[in-house]
């Protein structure tokens, strides 16, 4: 019998480049991009800021590198960034806005990861010469450990009006701001359009295999090529990446609606399984956030489990895992991961754990 293939759920960060990417990345024309000579960097550059309305977008070698630039470009040393507590800024950037932009972090809870104006301005500091200043608010949508949810246009431009007025700029972690796009039926440039500046990634959904855009002014983008190439991402023949990533923008977005379906046929798969909990109508795009305290397992023993089965999934607590769908995994890959699931949460062990 032929063995199953490897049901990868840990993130959209393992999709592989497609045989088009590897050509397109074969027969790249490249040049040096530190000094602005790479005609495919350039070509990338010019369409990520078109299709998101901005004077100009800059090529960054990881979403982590992209939100440190703006925040670098945007604060000062000793400002305050308000994000929200399960932020991707916050928890799975090294520390990096505090270790090397000098910001602290202020961060707040909310429900399903998505701020309001009515949360943000009671942490915005008062403006007096004896108190950290606010120099900034980041936003994250998709919210990834909330489980890919979506903020409402109309909730990011309070938040961006208001902030404004007291001359606080918003940044956007828009890792995944192309599904928050197709949850909404709405495109990138209209969710973001109030943003000083976005973050987006090529390589997750998108399936470029490396690879993150900053966009904004064109007086942003001067400042983030100086911070980029500070913290060591000045890259030299580097349009063999941005080829690929051309494809991702042009192509990726369409095909994200299929890991939105995947993914909630995932949820109500799982949401079956005695033992799991899952929230299936919050569910909007490719991450499902499930609660398995009730397995009688910890997230890493079940993932070991899981992994016996060819089933990847990390934990994000010892009570709480997160599956992701991407372009690597098709429906009946869903189905084959949901069986997995069903067989090792036997429900003999369902309950047992002590808690
Ligand atoms: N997220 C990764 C992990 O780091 C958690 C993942 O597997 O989802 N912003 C958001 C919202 C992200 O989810 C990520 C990556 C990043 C930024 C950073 O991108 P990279 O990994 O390119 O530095």
């Amino acid at each position: 019998m032929e063995e199953q293939a490897i049901i990868d759920l840990r993130s959209d960060t393992v999709t592989k480049p497609s045989p088009e990417m590897r050509r397109a990345m074969a027969e790249a024309e490249v040049g040096d991009d530190v000094y602005m000579e790479d005609p495919t960097v350039n070509r990338l550059q010019e369409r990520a800021a078109e299709i998101f309305g901005r004077e100009a977008a800059l090529f960054v070698p990881s979403g982590s590198m992209g939100n440190l630039v703006c925040i670098k470009s945007l604060t000062h040393h000793g400002n305050e960034v308000i994000c929200e507590e399960r932020g991707h800024i916050f928890n799975y950037e090294m520390g990096s806005m505090s270790a090397i932009a000098g910001t602290v972090p202020r961060p707040i809870y909310a429900e399903d990861g998505i701020l309001t104006w009515e949360m943000v301005k009671k942490q915005i500091r008062p403006k007096i010469y004896y108190r950290a200043q606010t120099g900034l608010i980041s936003l994250e949508s998709t919210h990834n450990m909330a489980g890919g949810t979506v903020y409402a246009p109309q909730v990011i431009d309070e938040i961006c009006d208001n902030a404004h007025a007291l001359g606080i700029p918003v940044h956007m972690d828009g890792a995944r701001i192309f599904n928050a796009a197709v949850y909404l039926n709405s495109d990138a440039r209209t969710l973001t359009a109030k943003c000083d500046t976005v973050q987006f990634c090529l390589s997750k959904g998108l399936g470029a295999p490396i690879g993150s855009m900053v966009t904004g002014s064109r007086e942003f983008v001067e400042k983030a090529r100086v911070y980029r190439k500070m913290f060591g991402g000045g890259m030299r023949q580097v349009g063999v990446l941005a080829a690929a990533g051309l494809i991702a923008l042009e192509k990726g977005p369409q095909r994200l609606i299929e890991d939105h379906r995947n993914a909630r046929r995932l949820a109500e798969g799982l949401a079956q399984i005695p033992g799991i909990k899952v929230n299936v109508a919050k569910v909007q795009t490719n991450i499902v956030i499930l609660d398995i305290a009730d397995t009688g397992m910890t997230s890493s023993e079940l993932s070991a489990r899981l992994k016996e089965h060819r089933v990847l999934a990390n934990g994000v607590t010892p009570d709480t895992m997160r599956m992701v769908t991407h372009l690597d995994v098709n429906a009946e890959m869903i189905e084959q991961a949901l069986e997995v699931v069903a067989r090792v949460v036997r429900p003999k062990t369902v309950g047992c754990r002590a808690r």
